[in-house]
């Protein structure tokens, strides 16, 4: 364990023309979620990925969602990163690689994760089931902008190999609980080192 034992948690106010968001993350937590992102199923996949990543998580967001989900979902990715990121201080003592999939009926979702300090993402999905249309009226295309974001304000290297699926609900699931799973073993305590053979992440 991490000799400090400190807390993994904390929160940020973020405010744009565009969007409005509080957010409070404990990276130790059990799952207790509450959001409220103004995007129906926006707070339905950051629930699984509180549970599933047995995180602590709680949302607020007032965006401009009259002109679409785009600015909300976005910035939303932006926050979260950024408090990952910052509550990972030196990540020091974490697993730092993980590799998980997960499966919802018929998808099939592959997170590997690297808290690397470099943002990088790739999302590859296998023929007929990329993320693209509505489920309901959220476009699904915006996932692949939230973990864009997340990716790139947490500074974590993050492939989405999404290997199967028809359903595009499925497949979000499948993405969001295997990137939840994927991030809570990467960001376990299980030594007191650094792991880089730099010696700095
Ligand atoms: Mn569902």
């Amino acid at each position: 364990m991490n000799k400090n034992d400190k807390t993994r948690s904390g929160d940020l106010q973020r405010t744009t023309k565009e969007t409005d968001i509080r957010i409070k993350l404990n990276l130790d937590g059990t799952g207790e979620a509450k959001i409220d992102t103004g995007v129906g199923f926006l707070d339905h996949m950051l629930e699984l990925f509180a549970v599933h990543g047995s995180f602590d998580l709680e949302i607020a967001c007032t965006g401009d969602v009259q002109v679409d989900a785009h600015h909300s979902v976005e910035d939303i990715g932006i926050c979260l990163g950024r408090l990952i990121h910052q509550l990972l201080s030196d990540k020091r003592g974490i697993e730092r690689f993980a590799d998980v999939t997960v499966p919802m009926d018929e998808a099939l979702c592959r997170s590997v994760v690297d808290v690397s300090g470099r943002p990088f993402l790739v999302v590859r999905a296998a023929a007929g089931s990329e993320l693209h249309g509505k489920t309901g009226d959220f476009d699904l295309e915006l996932v692949e902008e939230f973990l864009r974001a997340v990716s790139t304000y947490g500074l974590l290297t993050l492939h989405i190999v999404i290997e199967d699926g028809k359903n595009g609900h499925h497949i979000a699931e499948a993405v969001f609980k295997s990137f939840a799973r994927a991030l809570k073993r990467a960001t376990r305590i299980v030594s007191d080192r650094i792991p880089s053979s730099k010696g700095i992440l």
